[in-house]
């Protein structure tokens, strides 16, 4: 089957790009891109040439599969694709449908006109990969659309709406049937005999352009892209566009694409690419278990939690009501999510329209009654198992016999909760993480009964509430809050030994986590952690260091109480002499000397328990894989997307060097640094995660 068909539409011949799923730019797609434009350059009869995709899309990028790889990219490449495109005496023109992304967008970008579907998208996201456009991205986009449009965009990596593309000056014309529109615009170009529009050779957004534009905008994304190659590599090669000589500034992107696609940076963003394509996949839910359609939500509890989620079921454009029995709390609870949704508007995030739309689609309401219209119910109440069971009865009994009763627990037993009811089939947890409205991760969770449909259901939800989504097994704190607590607990035990919260921070930070654990328990609050953790069963053998407690019962909440870990001004953390001395206090109690601590070791002791309770995880079969806890990792706990998670950074560094260390720190450290028997096992045999799995 030709992966490029060739069609010709009387005088105008479309090349049909169809190389399912998404039409990536293969070798046999590019071999068949260059054929198709020879044979059609050739050909008199011909006047004009379009590139359109089967499959509803646009190509969505390069084979990953294949520069993944590591060997070189065997010719033609995308580059000799694109110059045999600018060579040619007649108009080529892109129509671009569903998502032009990557190498796909820099196809249409060598083009000489584009026209877009109107709910098309477009965009250079090559960065979420660790990756710079390399088929002239970072140099025909700024020679379009200017060099701020482009360092926004490409190191954001954002997907950018047809309509927008048309405003920077990206396509050149929307319509509803775009291979039709393409094919009569491509023909009046070549009738009128317009000049081609080559637009590597434009230059008129690229001269006289801000001298400090490109340090400004280095400084400008320092903490976000804080540790990361590509980032700074795209600005390199847009700067390069705006000040070199054309064919030096595109030397120069092949030359940085080559640095990152060599990077471990790369290597690491593209397991965690395919990683969260494999978690979705649940091998003993088969494909055939369809999902119960969701035309209605209702969420109980009207906290922090509950608005968040409340307000994912609205931007999917799901109805949802909100219940809270008392209307005080409920009035709260709905001036909090006007506020959240208050902020998207001034930050820019979301326009008025779309709020005004999402608002519309959420109702508060006091009465369970009004359950009974729900597909899907998710609790959000307090933290408690006797509250949950409580409320899973009366949903119970008042919910529609097909709804799906979903609890937001973070860490109680799902058995426990489904027990309350008499449809334990339709219970499941759905873990949603705070701020339920901006953080990318829905950790799903399986109860023993729970069925196939059900789990199937919340897997689909997922994706329609835009969330990266994982299925764990029932236990206590399952896969991200049970790994948690050994992280957050060796923190501690680092502070009874002698370091400082500052530098316990730094040195997470520096390993690239958005926080570091001291700061995160200050932001999520230590009276929350430190109930959390009592609800937790301990190993005889275990202990749990003290210095949460006294924090708390001190009236250090953290950044609400302006005081934890650190002092608060605003939301900015000053180190406090008051906490080091009741560190040292505890130190003093526990006879433990305290002594300087390395950076390396830190990190060490932060970093292996997540390895070793991760191994144990996998082997329960509380995971179905070792990636599912690196995406759990990476969108639930700020874990750096370009380490890959700790399952991955742990192979990276070898399994049996992990093992090596948790032997060596055992005899000082307790019994939670004995290694986990499949570490041990995998150490031993030489094979890594992918031989383990689970289902
Ligand atoms: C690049 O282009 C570098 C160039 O600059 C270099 C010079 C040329 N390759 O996500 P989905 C698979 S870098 C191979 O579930 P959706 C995916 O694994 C690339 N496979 O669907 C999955 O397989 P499976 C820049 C790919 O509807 C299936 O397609 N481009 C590729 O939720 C469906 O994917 C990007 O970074 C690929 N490029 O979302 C775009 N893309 O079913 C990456 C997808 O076996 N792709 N697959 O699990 C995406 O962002 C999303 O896939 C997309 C569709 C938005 C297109």
């Amino acid at each position: 089957m030709p992966v490029v068909n060739y069609r010709s539409e009387a005088d105008v011949v479309v090349l049909e790009i169809d190389h399912p799923p998404v039409n990536a730019l293969s070798l046999a797609v590019r071999e068949g891109l260059l054929a198709g434009l020879k044979q059609a350059g050739a050909d008199a009869a011909v006047k004009a040439i379009v590139i359109a995709g089967a499959n509803g899309t646009f190509p969505a990028g390069a084979d990953i599969n294949e520069f993944a790889s590591g060997l070189v990219l065997k010719s033609p490449i995308t580059r000799e694709v694109q110059a045999q495109m600018e060579a040619t005496s007649k108009p080529v023109v892109a129509a671009i449908a569903g998502t032009a992304l990557g190498g796909g967008f820099e196809l249409a970008l060598a083009c000489h006109w584009r026209i877009a579907a109107n709910s098309a998208k477009v965009g250079l996201p090559e960065v979420k990969l660790g990756l710079i456009p390399g088929a002239g991205g970072t140099q025909r986009f700024t020679r379009l659309a200017g060099p701020e449009a482009a360092l926004d965009a490409i190191t954001s990596g954002t997907h950018i709406l047809a309509s927008r593309a048309l405003e920077l000056g990206l396509v050149d014309a929307l319509a509803d049937d775009v291979v039709a529109e393409a094919i009569a615009f491509a023909r009046r170009a070549a009738q009128e005999n317009r000049p081609l529009r080559i637009v590597s050779d434009l230059a008129d957004k690229i001269t006289g352009v801000k001298a400090n534009l490109f340090a400004e905008f280095r400084g400008k994304i320092q903490a976000k892209a804080r540790g990361q190659l590509a980032p700074f590599r795209i600005i390199d090669s847009i700067q390069a566009a705006c000040t070199q000589p054309k064919d030096e500034a595109f030397r120069i992107e092949r030359e940085f694409f080559l640095e990152c696609r060599n990077s471990p940076q790369r290597k690491a963003l593209v397991h965690v690419f395919f990683a969260e394509r494999e978690a979705r996949k649940i091998p003993d839910v088969p494909a055939d278990v369809k999902p119960l359609p969701i035309r209605k939500a209702v969420v109980i509890g009207a906290g922090t939690m509950g608005g968040g989620i409340a307000m994912n079921f609205a931007n999917a454009g799901i109805p949802v009501d909100l219940l809270e029995l008392s209307r005080e709390a409920l009035d709260r609870g709905l001036g909090l999510i006007q506020k959240n949704y208050a902020g998207s508007v001034t930050r820019g995030s979301l326009t008025q329209g779309r709020v005004d739309q999402a608002l519309s689609l959420i109702k508060g309401i006091t009465d369970y009654e009004a359950v009974a219209g729900a597909d899907i119910v998710v609790e959000a109440v307090f933290e408690d198992m006797k509250v949950k069971q409580e409320v899973f009865g009366k949903l119970d009994r008042v919910a529609a016999p097909h709804a799906i009763l979903a609890t937001n627990t973070s860490t109680l037993d799902i058995d426990a909760i489904a027990a309350a009811t008499a449809r334990p089939e339709k219970v499941v947890g759905t873990h949603f993480f705070s701020p339920a409205n901006v953080m990318k991760l829905l950790e799903n969770v399986r109860g023993k009964r729970t069925a196939p449909q059900t789990i199937a259901t919340v897997m689909a939800l997922g994706k329609t509430l835009s969330k990266v989504v994982v299925l764990a097994g029932n236990c206590d704190g399952f896969i991200g809050n049970r790994m948690l607590q050994f992280y957050t607990g060796e923190a501690e035990f680092l502070l009874e030994e002698g370091a400082t919260p500052e530098q316990i921070d730094r040195v997470s930070e520096g390993f690239g986590f958005a926080m570091g654990p001291l700061a995160v328990r200050d932001l999520a609050g230590n009276d929350v952690g430190f109930m959390i953790r009592k609800g937790r069963r301990i190993p005889a053998d275990e202990r749990w260091s003290p210095i949460l407690q006294r924090l708390v019962e001190q009236g250090r909440l953290g950044q609400k109480t302006g005081k934890g870990f650190y002092r608060y001004e605003g939301r900015t953390r000053i180190p406090d002499p008051e906490v080091l001395s009741l560190i040292e206090g505890v130190s003093r109690e526990l006879g433990i000397k305290r002594r300087e601590i390395a950076d390396q070791e830190i990190l060490e002791r932060l970093l292996h328990p997540l390895v070793n309770e991760g191994a144990k995880i996998v082997d329960e079969g509380i995971a179905i894989r070792a990636s599912d806890i690196d995406v759990v990792y990476v969108n639930g706990y700020g874990f750096p997307a370009y380490k890959g998670g700790p399952m991955y950074w742990g192979e990276e560094i070898g399994l049996a060097k992990v093992v090596e260390t948790m032997r060596r720190l055992a005899p000082s450290h307790g019994t939670r640094w004995r290694p986990a028997p499949l570490l041990e096992r995998l150490a031993a045999s030489g094979e890594g995660w992918s031989s383990v799995r689970s289902g």
